[in-house]
This record gives structure tokens, C-alpha cells and sequence, in this order.
């Protein structure tokens, strides 16, 4: 195959791939559906980011810079589209941040032109990822990331040991990004750091997720809640944890606030992860709560057990039997989850708020106990057997 033949088969299977419908798989639990294909791959990735196309230094119209994923996006919807700030992970295991867009949030996501440029702060980063994307009621667009280091104390032969911290930048328009210095609290490490999208008492209000280190949570751990006067030098100098890790539940090893929280009449409605640990490492699924909407630490309903696993292709990956979901957004009355599936693409499920609020009210608390388990059903089953 010449090189043109090979380019033009490259650009015809790259835009069957961007303009390929998707459509609802049949899901029966009445509280969301999945789509049937992932809506972000790396092959998503354009041409023009990972090849050379010109003839005369690439003869051989090699791949150049290889994607290896493309997952945990922040979401936002702008005039009526979904745009995902999704982490994109090169063959050299750096990620980065790019924007792709979508009219119908389900499917024929498109990436802009470049990749989001991201300034570094006078400590640059090593790798940064899980961007949450939160429009303020301060007028901006704020970024809240991870942002990792390689651990300055850590012993000469360890080059494994990092430090995690929440980084921060801000924008009108996804476009252009403005760096601002990264999140001061007194823990040890900080991932999956969320901004609340409105002031509380007057401050900023950020979801974060202390622990002691870089995997292991130690003492630290739970989803908690700080307060920061600005978000120009943002500081959190006290952290109250709101939604422990409970023994023998589905956060029992460690969790963390997905997107930020929904407003609903009723409450937040929230999304995180939750981490325990298997033979086969570590299990991450997805979980729901809902929060007081005058004191959204204050957490008033909150389902026993997971809202999402992994289940069929989604099990496998870098990083297999991981969800992962730090982007979801409200589009005519349809709420889209945008959750990625083991470290390596990402999918939609849809739902409603109507049906995520009845989720969250009516579905019975972790009882704790299989003696207390085996009750709940008992009278579930009871109550239907009524109905005959
Ligand atoms: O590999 C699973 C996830 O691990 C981390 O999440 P957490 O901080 O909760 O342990 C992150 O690296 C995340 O990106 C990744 O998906």
C-alpha cells in the first residue's frame, strides 16, 4: 500500500469512527441506561496528533506519538453542547487535557484542534489528570486537577514515590486557561478535589479527599468538605470529613466526589467512587448520595451499595474493573454520566433527574450487616407479595 493509499484508509476509518451513531442499550433497573458504544477512544484521537503525515520525513507513515487512552473526563455543557475535558494518556504515560465536543452528548464526540496548554506553576508537574470542570457562580469556568510529583524526600533508589496535589486553573471558554497556584491544605496528598459551584457563607466551597499517601489513604481518607476565601491562593486549612470509608462496604479501602454536585429541589445529588480491595487489586464502582441544600456537607440520603460496576468489555483495560466518573451534566431534563472504564475509554449512561432523586430517596441504606441485608429484602419481598 503506497502512502497515500494508507493515509486516506487512516482518515476514512478515523471519520467512520467519529460520525458512528450510538445508541441505548436495553438496561432494566429503571435508574439509568448505557449506550451501546464507548463515546471516547484513544483512535478518537485526530491523525494529526499522533503521526507525521508528511511524506518526505515519514515515509513509512509511522505512528509517532501513540495515544494509550482516553478517560475520566470533566464535563460541561456550553449553548447546548457537551464538552468533555478529557484525560488523555500518551504511550510515554503522561496525560493531558483536550477538549472534545458533541451535539447530542451521546455520541459523534470530535476533538478541537490542539490540546489544552496548561501552564506549569514554579513546581512543574510530572503528570496531571481527572480535570473537574465547574462553571462558578463567580463567572468562571474553574479546573480542578491532579497534579503529581515525584516525592523530593523519597529515598535515592525510589523512583516511585509521589506526591499528589490539587491543581487549579480557570477559563471563559475552555480555550484559553489561566494557572493559578495549587490547592494548600495539611494533608500529605490530594486527589479527586472538586469545587462546589456556589459560595457558601461567602467562600469557596471544594469536596476533598485527604490521606497519607500517594495509593494508601492511612489515616486520612473520606470525602471531605474545606473552605477557601479565594480561589487566586486557595487554602484549606481545616477539612471535615462528610462520607467516611466504611469496614466491609463498597468504599471500604478509600472514595472520592466524582463531578461536582447537581442542584435539585431536594438536595445535592452527588457522585463518587468508592474503592475496596480484591485478590485481583483494587475494585472501584460508582456511588450516589445526596446532600442538605443549605449545608451541602450534610449528607440526608445515601443508597446502600454501588449505582455502577463495571460489567462485559468495560471490565478490562490498564487499569482493569475500575469506573471512574468526575464529569456528568443536565441536558434537556436527561442527565448524562460520562464514567470511563478501566483507565482506557469512556462511555455515557443516561438518566433523569426525576429518576436519580427517586434512586437516591428509596433505595434502602447499607444495612451493615447480612443478618440486617437479609431483613430489607424479606420486606421488599413481602410487600410485593402482597400486591399478587
Ligand atoms: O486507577 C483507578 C483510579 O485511581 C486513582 O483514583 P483514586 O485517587 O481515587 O485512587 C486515579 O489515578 C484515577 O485517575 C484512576 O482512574
Amino acid at each position: 500500500m503506497t502512502f497515500e493509499e494508507r493515509l486516506s484508509l487512516l482518515r476514512q476509518q478515523h471519520k467512520e469512527l467519529i460520525q458512528k451513531e450510538n445508541v441505548p442499550v436495553g438496561e432494566h433497573n429503571g435508574i439509568y441506561k448505557r449506550y451501546s458504544n464507548p463515546v471516547l477512544e484513544a483512535e478518537h484521537i485526530p491523525l494529526e496528533w499522533r503521526f507525521d503525515l508528511d511524506k518526505k520525513t515519514n515515509p513509512f507513515l509511522q505512528e509517532r506519538l501513540g495515544v494509550n487512552a482516553v478517560f475520566n473526563p470533566g464535563a460541561i455543557l456550553i449553548n447546548g453542547k457537551v464538552l468533555l475535558v478529557a484525560r488523555v494518556e500518551g504511550y510515554d504515560r503522561k496525560s493531558f487535557f483536550a477538549v472534545a465536543e458533541s451535539q447530542s452528548g451521546v455520541d459523534k464526540f470530535q476533538f478541537w484542534d490542539e490540546p489544552i496548554v496548561l501552564n506549569e506553576t514554579d513546581s512543574p508537574d510530572t503528570n496531571v489528570y481527572d480535570m473537574r470542570v465547574v462553571q462558578h457562580e463567580d463567572g468562571w469556568i474553574y479546573g480542578t486537577f491532579c497534579t503529581e510529583r515525584k516525592d523530593p524526600n523519597a529515598l535515592k533508589n525510589d523512583t516511585v514515590s509521589a506526591i499528589a496535589s490539587c491543581g487549579i486553573a480557570r477559563t471563559k471558554d475552555l480555550k484559553k486557561w489561566e494557572r493559578l497556584p495549587d490547592l494548600l491544605s495539611n494533608s500529605g496528598q490530594q486527589r479527586n478535589v472538586v469545587l462546589h459551584p456556589e459560595f457558601v457563607d461567602g467562600k469557596y466551597a471544594l469536596y476533598t479527599r485527604p490521606q497519607d499517601g500517594f495509593i494508601k489513604v492511612g489515616d486520612g481518607g473520606g470525602i471531605a468538605w474545606g473552605l477557601t476565601d479565594s480561589m487566586e491562593n486557595a487554602k484549606v486549612l481545616s477539612e471535615k470529613i462528610m462520607d467516611n470509608r466504611v469496614y466491609h462496604t463498597i468504599n471500604e479501602v478509600k472514595n472520592g466526589q466524582g463531578p461536582a454536585p447537581i442542584k435539585t429541589d431536594e438536595g445535592w445529588l452527588h457522585l463518587a467512587h468508592g474503592v475496596r480491595n480484591t485478590a485481583a487489586g483494587l475494585r472501584y464502582v460508582l456511588y450516589l448520595f445526596m446532600t442538605d441544600l443549605k449545608e451541602p456537607w450534610l449528607i440526608k440520603y445515601k443508597p446502600s451499595g454501588y449505582f455502577m460496576a463495571s460489567v462485559k468489555d468495560e471490565r478490562v483495560g490498564d487499569v482493569s474493573n475500575v469506573l471512574f466518573c468526575n464529569g456528568w451534566v443536565v441536558k434537556d431534563k436527561k442527565v448524562y454520566i460520562y464514567y470511563a472504564s478501566s483507565d482506557t475509554r469512556i462511555h455515557v449512561a443516561e438518566s433523569s433527574v426525576e429518576q436519580l432523586i427517586d434512586y437516591v430517596q428509596n433505595t434502602p441504606e447499607d444495612a451493615l450487616r447480612s443478618y440486617a441485608s437479609v431483613q430489607q429484602r424479606l420486606q421488599l419481598i413481602r410487600k410485593n407479595n402482597k400486591l399478587i
